[in-house]
C-alpha cells in the first residue's frame, strides 16, 4: 500500500502519522502533502524523516493507493479529482462529501459492511461528535430501534485543531499570571468558561455542529432517528464527552444493555459509580475506544436510557476512524478488485 496524508502538519494529520505507526499499518511508502506554508517541514515516521510536499494538481497521486485527507472541506473539494483520478481511494475527514448520497459516510464498527462498495472512490469520515455517539448507540439500536436522542456535548479544545489547544493552554497560563487573556480560536475566552456555540448558527437556531449530528447520524444508522443536540465547548484539552438520553421502541433493561456494550467492538464500559469510576477526558485522551458509563434507566421515560460517553476526538473522532476504514478496505481485499 502506498499511502498519502494530505494536511500532514495539522492536528489530525499528525495523528494520522502516529496511528499508522502505532498500528503497524501495512504500507510500503508514505507521502506527506500540505499547503505552501507547510511544504518542506519534516516529520518522523518509523525512524525515517519525511518531508511535506506542496499539494498541487500535478500527477503526485498516480501511484497512491489510499489518501487520508484532512485539510478542510474546500481543499477536499478542489483536490478530490486530482487525488482519485488514477485510482487512489480518498478517505476524507472534512465535511465536504459527508451528505453526498453517492459517498459512504462510515464508522467501521457501525456501517462499513452496508455502506462501502467497490465503486466507492471517496469515503467520508464523520464529524467527531457523531462518530462517538453512533458507536455508543449502535449496540442499543440493535436490541431495540432508537427513535429519539437528546444530547449535550462537552467538546474539548482539540476540536478546533492545534490552534484551539494552544489557545486554551496560553489562556490558562495568562490567567495564572494575572495577564490579559487573548481570544482568537473561539468566540469567547474558553479557560474558566464553557461556550454553547460550535460552528455557525443556522436558520433553525441550532448550530452547524448540532445539525451535523442530526443528519450524519441518520445517514450512518440508515434510520430516521431524531437527534436534538446542544454542542458546547469546554476547557478540556483533548477528548470529547457527551451526555446522551435516548428512547427505544421497546423498554430495555440495563443488564441487557451492558452485555451488548461488552460484546461490541470499539466500546469499553467504565461504570462503577460507587467507586467513582466513570469515563473522564483527562484519563482517556490518547486512547482508541469509545468509553461509556453512568448507564441508567431514564426516570422520566419508560423506554428511555441515559448514559455518558468519552472518546478522543483526534483519534477515534478523526484519524483512527479513517485508518480503521483503510484497514477494513484491505481486509475485504478491496484493492484486488
Ligand atoms: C469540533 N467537531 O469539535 C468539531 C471539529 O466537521 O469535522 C470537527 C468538524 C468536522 O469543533
Amino acid at each position: 500500500m502506498k499511502v498519502a496524508i494530505v494536511g500532514a502538519s495539522g492536528a489530525v494529520g499528525q495523528e494520522f502519522l502516529r496511528v499508522l505507526e502505532e498500528r503497524n499499518f501495512p504500507l510500503t511508502e508514505l507521502v506527506l502533502f500540505g499547503s505552501k506554508r507547510s511544504a518542506g517541514r519534516t516529520f518522523p515516521y518509523k525512524g525515517e524523516i519525511l518531508t511535506v510536499k506542496e499539494l498541487s494538481h500535478n500527477d503526485d497521486f498516480k501511484d497512491i493507493d489510499i489518501a487520508l485527507t484532512s485539510a478542510g472541506a474546500s481543499i477536499s473539494k478542489e483536490y478530490s479529482d486530482t487525488i482519485t483520478k488514477y485510482g487512489a481511494i480518498m478517505i476524507d475527514n472534512s465535511s465536504a462529501f459527508r451528505m453526498d448520497e453517492n459517498i459512504p459516510l462510515v464508522v467501521p464498527e457501525v456501517n462499513a459492511k452496508d455502506a462501502i462498495s467497490y465503486k466507492s472512490r471517496i469515503i467520508a469520515n464523520p464529524n467527531c461528535t457523531t462518530i462517538q455517539m453512533v458507536v455508543a448507540l449502535k449496540p442499543i439500536h440493535d436490541l431495540s430501534p432508537i427513535k429519539r436522542v437528546h444530547i449535550a456535548t462537552y467538546q474539548s479544545a482539540s476540536g478546533a485543531g492545534a490552534s484551539g489547544m494552544d489557545e486554551l493552554q496560553a489562556q490558562t497560563e495568562q490567567i495564572a499570571k494575572g495577564e490579559k487573556v487573548d481570544v482568537n480560536a473561539f468566540a469567547h475566552q474558553l479557560a474558566m468558561n464553557v461556550i454553547p456555540h460550535i460552528d455557525v448558527f443556522m436558520d433553525n437556531d441550532y448550530t452547524k455542529e448540532e445539525m451535523k449530528m442530526y443528519h450524519e447520524t441518520q445517514k450512518i444508522m440508515n434510520s430516521n432517528i431524531q437527534v436534538s443536540a446542544t454542542a458546547v465547548r469546554v476547557p478540556v484539552l483533548r477528548a470529547h464527552s457527551e451526555a446522551i438520553w435516548l428512547e427505544t421502541e421497546s423498554p430495555l433493561d440495563i443488564d441487557t444493555i451492558n452485555k451488548a456494550f461488552d460484546q461490541f467492538n470499539g466500546v469499553t464500559r467504565i461504570d462503577n459509580p460507587s467507586e467513582k469510576k466513570y469515563p473522564m477526558p483527562l484519563d482517556l485522551a490518547g486512547t482508541d475506544d469509545v468509553y461509556v458509563g453512568r448507564i441508567r434507566k431514564d426516570i422520566s421515560n419508560e423506554n428511555g436510557i441515559a448514559l455518558w460517553t468519552v472518546a478522543d476526538q483526534i483519534k477515534k473522532g478523526a484519524a483512527l476512524n479513517a485508518v480503521q476504514i483503510a484497514e477494513y478496505l484491505i481486509e475485504q481485499d478491496f484493492f484486488k478488485a
